[in-house]
């Protein structure tokens, strides 16, 4: 079926949204179908590989993702509903990191190299699947926005401190314009 597609307006930090624990789906309706298109092509058009509801505005555990990074191979995209890690492995790995909510600001964050995911998709249907990789660094940093979490709460608060002083500039150049 055909589907119109929205651009939502993706939240800059600081925002209370971004730090409030999101709400559960409790079903799949037209209104969820809708709001998983909308991350898709928010997601695609920003450009990113994941998208959390809460960063355009939504506070339910809805999340987007695709880390498909040669652009000749086939798209993945995938929406997670109700997402949660029901494993995570020992071994850590770190990654330089960004976020649509926190624009050209890149930190180095640990996190454990392997998680397993249980979630919703939009049939309705639980789903597994063990991610790696870029995937698993992904997958747990949109499950952090779910929980009120940004990648720079794992930093030392001095250079917390100072991205979001910059984000707070940002945001006043962006009102006056
Ligand atoms: O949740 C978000 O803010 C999206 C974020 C996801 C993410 C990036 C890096 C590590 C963990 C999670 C982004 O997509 S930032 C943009 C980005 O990484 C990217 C943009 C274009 C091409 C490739 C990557
Ligand atoms: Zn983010």
């Amino acid at each position: 079926m055909w589907r119109r597609m929205t651009l939502r307006p993706i939240l800059i930090h600081p925002d209370p949204r971004l730090k409030t624990v999101a709400t559960h789906v409790d079903g799949i309706t037209d209104d969820i179908r809708r709001q998983a298109d909308d991350m898709l092509e928010t997601m695609y058009d920003a450009p990113g590989i994941g998208l959390a509801a809460p960063q355009i505005g939504v506070l339910n555990r809805m999340m987007v993702m695709d880390c498909v990074k040669d652009e000749s191979a086939a798209p993945r995209p995938m929406v997670l509903i109700n997402p949660e890690v029901i494993w995570s492995s020992d071994e850590q790995s770190i990654y330089e990191e960004g976020c649509l909510s926190i624009p050209e600001q890149y930190a180095e964050v640990e996190r454990p190299a392997e998680v397993k995911v249980r979630w919703l998709g939009l049939d309705g249907k639980p789903v597994e699947e063990q991610f790696s990789g870029l995937w698993a660094t992904c997958v747990q940093h949109e499950i952090d926005h779910l929980n009120g979490k940004l990648f720079i709460d794992y930093l030392k608060p001095l250079k917390r401190q100072m991205i979001t002083r910059k984000m707070q500039k940002l945001k006043r150049e962006r009102a006056r314009i």
